[in-house]
């Protein structure tokens, strides 16, 4: 194989697009116009992507032959699926090709008993959700973006949403997977096996890779018993440590039935009331922070399928933490319709910001444990920088993932503010490195975070990486630039 180098400075044989057309069908090689668009431009609208062209292969063989293809002509691929990422990993520039895993939709088996489906990696995911759910079972993934991303993307990406207290990262829900590697092989490992202790675990690898070492097509992923009954509650709370005192006395009172510790500051419910159609805040008073909750139960004792027995042990656990003064105040969903009402207040909280003027983001975790020291002394070093700053901070309290985002001072230039974004980011992630933390806990690297890989990774890892990525994808055809500095 020729190197990086040499496969960039030679020009991609005229005939490509003939080929690629032929590979996946005219009608499915997007080469110009409008119809670039989708693939082109991300929601954020941070980032705009060129290329030479976005193939839509119908099957693995047809994604193999695109990537042998590409190889052969020099030709690196971004590999593409929702495109609703947030750090550039499925952005293009003007020599790539995009591949996009849409076409690839079919849902190919669910296995009920053995807790298992197969699905392509374009499905997407809320479709994901509910063939399983047709089947009496569930699939835990749950993301802002279900109803658009993919699922060979959250593999890649190992997004991962608000249930992963109770269910695990995206990377846990994963049995099997098969994928394209760069030499154009269709690597299989497509099993549904709890158990297989037989080499080094391929699959692990390649979820979380951002399409730098293969393009995962298909996926077999972990089933769970469909919740019968669910309790959704919103606290009042004074402090993080009070949240996190909750969290504690929640799962004990639930019997670790919590699939959702949500934290969400003042300023990002009462802008999401403000700015969000029909949102209303359903607490009586202000409060420093809110809890947004949820604990299901698979358990049908009593007369309404369990809804009543963990309702009361829910009621229980915020009453008595209530009684020792650990909340302020909370309410329990009465019916579904209010229960959605409560899970949409956190959704809402993120387009909400959007109306608050420029926003400089963060996606760092820190342990549990951690986090209202993390966010007492991040508040404070903002606030220091940039005295009328707005900390914006929620996040996934139960996983330790803070989303500490700031909007900017409202008579400040939103493209001043947003200059700032690198010296914050720096200022957010030191504080979260030096609790042990991470500077991205389910977004990713993309392009985004190159310099904090060179900055907060250790340097063994960071080789082993480049080591990792020259054995499995010596010429860099896939995803060159993303993910490893
Ligand atoms: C969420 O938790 C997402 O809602 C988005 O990860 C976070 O936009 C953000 O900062
Ligand atoms: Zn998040």
């Amino acid at each position: 194989m020729e190197d990086t180098a040499q496969m960039k400075n030679r020009p991609a044989a005229p005939d490509l697009l003939e080929r690629l057309a032929r590979i996946v069908g005219d009608k499915h090689l997007v080469t110009g116009g409008d119809k670039l668009r989708p693939y082109t431009e991300e929601l954020r609208g941070r980032y705009h992507s060129e290329c030479r062209a976005v193939a839509l292969p119908a099957h693995s063989a047809q994604v193999a032959a695109v990537v042998e293809c590409c190889a052969a002509a020099g030709v690196s691929i971004v590999p593409q699926g929702g495109n609703t990422g947030t750090m550039g990993g499925a952005v293009a520039h003007a020599g790539q090709v995009i591949l996009n895993l849409a076409r690839m939709n079919r849902v190919l088996e669910v296995d009920p008993v053995n807790y298992a489906m197969r699905v392509e990696a374009g499905c997407i995911l809320a479709n994901v959700q509910a063939a399983a759910a047709a089947h009496g079972r569930f699939f835990p993934l749950s993301l802002g973006a279900q109803g658009s991303c993919q699922i060979g993307g959250n593999l890649a990406t190992n997004a991962g949403g608000i249930n992963v207290l109770r269910y695990g990262n995206t990377r846990d829900l994963v049995l099997g997977l098969e994928a394209v590697l760069a030499d154009g092989r269709i690597w299989d490992g497509l099993n549904s096996l709890r158990k297989n202790n037989t080499g080094y675990d391929l699959k692990n690898l390649l979820v979380g890779s951002e399409g730098t070492l293969g393009i995962i097509t298909a996926a077999t992923l972990k089933l769970f018993p469909a919740p019968l009954c669910r309790v959704v509650a919103l606290a009042g709370l004074a402090d993080a440590a009070a949240a996190l005192a909750l969290l504690g006395r929640l799962r004990d009172a639930s019997s670790d039935r919590l699939s959702t510790f949500e934290l969400m500051s003042d300023i990002a419910v009462q802008s999401a009331v403000k700015h969000i159609a029909g949102q209303t805040d359903p607490l009586r008073g202000r409060h420093r922070w809110y809890a947004l909750i949820v604990a299901d139960s698979t358990n049908q004792e009593g007369g309404d399928g369990g809804q009543s027995a963990l309702r009361g042990e829910m009621e229980a656990g915020l009453a008595r933490a209530m009684d020792d003064g650990v909340l302020q105040d909370a309410v329990i969903a009465d019916s579904e319709s209010q229960a959605r009402r409560l899970v949409l207040l956190r959704e809402n909280i993120v387009e909400a910001q959007q109306f608050e003027g420029g926003s400089i983001k963060h996606d760092v975790s820190v342990p549990v444990a951690s986090v209202p020291e993390f966010i007492r002394r991040t508040h404070a070093a903002i606030k220091k920088a940039m005295p009328h700053a707005r900390p914006y901070p929620y996040g996934h309290m139960g996983d330790g993932n803070i989303h500490f985002n700031i909007s900017q001072p409202p008579d400040m230039d939103r493209q001043a503010f947003l200059d700032q974004w690198r010296p914050m980011n720096r200022l957010v992630h030191e504080i979260a490195h030096q609790l042990g933390g991470s500077f991205s806990a389910e977004h990713g690297v993309g392009i985004t975070k190159l310099e904090e890989m060179k900055r907060y990774k250790d340097p063994v890892s960071l080789a082993l990486y480049r080591r990792i990525k020259r054995a499995l994808d010596p010429g860099d055809v896939l995803n060159p630039g993303k993910l490893n500095p």
